[in-house]
């Protein structure tokens, strides 16, 4: 998979391409055993949504053939992934995670890929010699919501480079460039360094860049860090976090944003970038 879409160029089919893949390797729980009822209540709910739409606005046939070439292509452009992380994930995100007392979470988006190369609690992200882009050192540490540390936890950070790319989705970046799975040390601290990701844009010449453009829509993301934070016993969260002044961090397409996510990075102790510290907290479970 990885090598195939390396080889090809940052088109919204190869990445979509690449996003579906990932998504097929993956397995969710209890995705295959839902029942009956559940399945009637969901799809007969949704579709008389798009019923009272049609009639509400008069839907015309024109309308309705653009709706189905538009879905047909969708689904060539292996779009699927994207569309659904952009537009409905947030909410999903919602509902799972409304019970939480410890750090926020946000939607994790189309790009993790498990098992990212092993890192020291003090690491540097695998980057290319020439990496582009502000050095950031992100550090915190990660507790429990009764304030224990959690010895070890595994930090899974992703994110983008300079450009916006992500490895394994875009050619020509290196397998796992800024990818890790940092493990904290006994008193639950890491210290990542890394570089400043830029913001995101929606690949514009795929099926979800024409609906952008159509409905006259933006298709940025702020930029930011994907984390997948865990330890035995508790539950792991996944989230982003954004930086302060970004100019799509009150506009995302996606919606993922929430106060509590926006980080502030300072000049780094060490001169050289910025450095920012932010501490999660693990509900048990
Ligand atoms: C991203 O990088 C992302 O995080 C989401 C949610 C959707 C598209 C691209
Ligand atoms: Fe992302």
């Amino acid at each position: 998979m990885t090598d195939t879409v390396t080889e090809q160029s940052a088109t919204a089919a190869a990445s979509g391409a690449a996003a579906t893949e990932q998504f097929r390797s993956k397995q969710r729980a209890g995705a295959a055993d839902a029942d009956t009822r559940r399945v009637d209540t969901l799809v007969t709910e949704l579709l008389s949504a798009a019923h009272d739409i049609i009639r509400r606005h008069h839907l015309s046939y024109a309308e309705y053939d653009a709706l189905k070439s538009w879905l047909i292509k969708v689904g060539e452009d292996g779009e699927w992934p994207l569309f659904l992380d952009v537009w409905l994930e947030h909410v999903v995100e919602e509902v799972a995670n409304e019970d939480r007392e410890g750090s926020k979470g946000t939607i994790e988006g189309p790009y993790y890929v498990p098992d990212a190369p092993a890192l020291p609690a003090d690491a540097t992200l695998p980057m290319r010699a020439d990496e582009a882009g502000t050095p950031l050192l992100f550090q915190g540490r990660v507790t429990s919501v009764d304030g224990t540390p959690l010895a070890g936890a595994a930090v899974e950070i992703w994110h983008a480079d300079d450009d916006g790319y992500y490895s394994q989705f875009a050619p020509s970046l290196p397998e796992w460039n800024l990818r890790g799975t940092v493990t904290a040390d006994d008193t639950g601290r890491f210290r990542i360094h890394t570089v400043q990701p830029a913001p995101y844009q929606i690949p514009t010449d795929g099926s979800c860049g024409r609906l952008i453009a159509a409905a006259g829509w933006h298709a940025w993301r702020p930029a930011h860090l994907h984390l997948k934070v865990s330890a035995p016993g508790h539950r792991l969260i996944t989230t982003q976090l954004y930086f302060q002044g970004d100019e799509h961090v009150a506009d995302d397409i996606a919606s993922a944003v929430k106060p509590e996510l926006i980080l502030d990075p300072g000049p780094a102790v060490s001169g050289t970038g910025r450095e920012v510290t932010y501490d999660f907290v693990l509900d048990k479970g």
